[in-house]
């Protein structure tokens, strides 16, 4: 009856606009001129009505109109989990619990790399909070939660407006008793390429502050110099240092000689001998099947019987689940999984199917399944809130085509909307041969953030300009490579466990010397006080010492998203619909900006456009009429 009666208010005022009405009448309305909250996002919903979305939709696809039911949570404390352990006795003594336990131990990675590799990270802060208690009730028995890092910081900030330490901050008030996991690009922190050596350092320190438990760290060559500079960071923060091996090649196939078991044993020494926590096996592809798992960590075992071995897959060709149970069999103790509805194809294997194949084996996990499916039913609403970020629009299904390519999980679709920017969307099939062979000419490299770019950038390269792997090598000497390849053969990522591939790499940097040691030694250390300092002045508040680190990070993204705040008021508290495509008319939406302070937005209708070509649109702020200019931009 409300809403009807709100449809009426609004088809009067609609009617009362176009009569001029509000012009001649201007006393019925009470236009407060304020730059609170409250104003502010109406602001950034009038914006959104009025020249669309304000982070770009990438598919045609709406949001659907259905809110993500949360299941009931008791009001009772959850229980204990092994971040009590951790938090009491510190990481050494983590590992040695995780270690001996029976039970096969699960990462749910639903809120990091799930949504990186199925909806482009776009699953936002207000969608994990509510589901947030429910987790901390019923899966108290998982190893992490990964829920930061990777592609979602400047994601966080650069689409979704929302402040990426706010998110960490949140989920931890919400879930005590978990241990967070993130995926820290090593010596790159979050970002593209190195960083001075007391960035990383910092950076560790306050995300351990702001609540994050588990780094896992890789680096997107192996390169251990690299390696060490991000676990030694994470150590000196008082986190756990879960040290990665991105996996590339098949140890299953005896006629390889690269990235064969004994590279992998000597690098598992390595990362263990530089005091690795949790030996972590990185598979960012999903090349690792069956077979081949069984094989690596049955030999990592073996040779480490004492260190826990944690194992990350990406379910593309569709042995997910089956690899993952071939390592657990082979003694690793935590497999990373998402949530069912968010599983499969270039995300993580499903949960409810591992926590079920694992029934009534030795190690059968601690999850409930009927827990596992009311979970299950809010993500599948959930996601269907971003169906405009759906990447399985172009890809349906597992395909197995990715142990010929070797595309990462996390790089598929990024590929495929370049791809389709630059106008190859419909030869995607070459793109995918390119970068086999462009994989091929760089020296067959490991292929993870960054390095997983730079192979992409050089196969666009080749199908644009018509080049396959012999007829770049004949050129090299006079073509013009994206500066990514440029860089990479410039030594700026680190060096690649078997060496540049030469001629070409000469024939590439043409004179220049490259680097040979540790990218990042040389970088003078940032001076955070200056730049607290200049951001300060430059935005007129001022900021937090996590602010100023996601500016040394990101700087653009930072000054875009401090600007968007300042503007927009904190967006991040709308509901998803409201956020992406804006309110229909009457509708309402309760925004709680604060604990206990709810407000109520209703949008009533849109005015005609005056001579400034601005329009007026007017809400119903708790109750109140308020109306915003908004500058058409059609
Ligand atoms: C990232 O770096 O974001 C990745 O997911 C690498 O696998
Ligand atoms: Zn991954």
């Amino acid at each position: 009856n409300h809403r009807k009666a709100a449809l009426k208010m609004a088809r009067a005022l609609h009617a009362a606009v176009d009569t001029y009405f509000i012009d001649e009448n201007p006393n019925l309305f009470k236009f407060v001129p304020s730059q609170n909250r409250g104003q502010k996002l109406l602001r950034y919903l009038a914006e959104v009505n009025v020249n669309g979305p304000q982070t770009p939709l990438i598919t045609s696809l709406k949001p659907s109109n259905v809110e993500p039911i949360v299941p009931k949570i008791p009001t009772t404390p959850p229980p204990t989990g092994f971040r009590d352990i951790l938090k009491k006795h510190g990481p050494e003594a983590f590992a040695k619990v995780v270690r001996d336990r029976h039970a096969c131990l699960i990462t749910d990675t639903t809120m990091r790399d799930a949504h990186q590799s199925l909806l482009t990270t776009r699953v936002r802060t207000y969608d994990m909070e509510k589901i947030a208690p429910f987790m901390s009730h019923n899966f108290a028995n998982l190893y992490s939660i990964e829920n930061w890092g990777g592609a979602t910081f400047d994601v966080a900030m650069q689409f979704l407006h929302e402040c990426p330490f706010e998110r960490l901050e949140t989920l931890r008030k919400a879930i005590p008793n978990i241990p967070f996991q993130m995926l820290l690009r090593g010596a790159n922190v979050l970002g593209y390429s190195r960083y001075p050596d007391n960035v990383v350092y910092k950076f560790c320190d306050l995300a351990v502050k702001s609540g994050m438990d588990v780094f896992r760290v890789f680096d997107s060559l192996n390169y251990v110099p690299n390696l060490i500079i991000g676990m030694d960071a994470v150590g000196k923060a008082g986190g756990v240092i879960e040290a990665a091996i991105s996996y590339t090649g098949d140890v299953s196939d005896a006629t390889r000689t690269k990235y064969d078991l004994n590279y992998y044993l000597k690098l598992s020494e390595e990362l263990i001998k530089n005091g690795a926590h949790v030996l972590c096996i990185k598979d960012m592809t999903g090349l690792l099947r069956p077979t081949a798992a069984r094989i690596l960590i049955d030999a990592i075992r073996q040779r480490y019987p004492d260190i826990p071995i944690h194992v990350h897959t990406h379910d593309t060709s569709g042995t997910g689940v089956a690899s993952m149970l071939e390592c657990i069999k082979a003694g690793a103790d935590v497999v990373d999984a998402a949530i069912d509805s968010m599983s499969g194809i270039t995300s993580q294997p499903s949960m409810g199917a591992l926590v079920a194949s694992l029934k009534g084996t030795p190690n059968e996990t601690e999850l409930n399944l009927d827990a596992i499916s009311k979970y299950n039913n809010y993500w599948e609403a959930a996601r269907s809130l971003y169906a405009p970020f759906e990447c399985t629009t172009t890809m349906k299904s597992g395909n197995s085509d990715v142990y010929k390519h070797q595309i990462p999980g996390g790089c598929y679709t990024n590929l495929q909307f370049q791809a389709l920017s630059l106008g190859l969307g419909n030869r995607f099939e070459e793109i995918k041969q390119a970068y086999a062979e462009a994989n091929e000419v760089l020296g067959d490299i490991v292929k993870v953030t960054p390095s997983s770019k730079t192979v992409g950038d050089l196969a666009l390269f080749m199908v644009q300009n018509k080049l396959d792997k012999h007829s770049i090598l004949e050129r090299a000497g006079e073509l013009s490579f994206p500066k990514s390849v440029v860089e990479l053969f410039e030594g700026r990522l680190g060096q690649p466990p078997y060496g540049f591939p030469e001629p070409l790499r000469s024939k590439v940097l043409r004179g220049k010397t490259g680097i040979s040691s540790r990218p990042g030694e040389g970088l003078p250390p940032l001076d955070f006080d200056a730049l607290q300092k200049k951001l300060e002045e430059k935005h007129g508040r001022e900021l937090r010492d996590v602010d100023v680190m996601s500016a040394a990070i990101f700087p653009t993204e930072f000054d875009n998203f401090e600007q968007f705040r300042q503007k927009f008021g904190p967006v991040s508290h709308l509901s998803t619909r409201a956020f992406l495509v804006g309110l229909d008319v009457a509708d309402e939406t309760h925004v709680e900006i604060e604990k206990g302070k709810t407000l109520a937005i209703r949008y009533l209708a849109t005015g005609k456009l005056n001579e400034k070509g601005e329009r007026e649109m007017f809400f119903e702020l708790n109750g109140q009429v308020r109306s915003i200019f908004v500058q058409d931009k059609e």
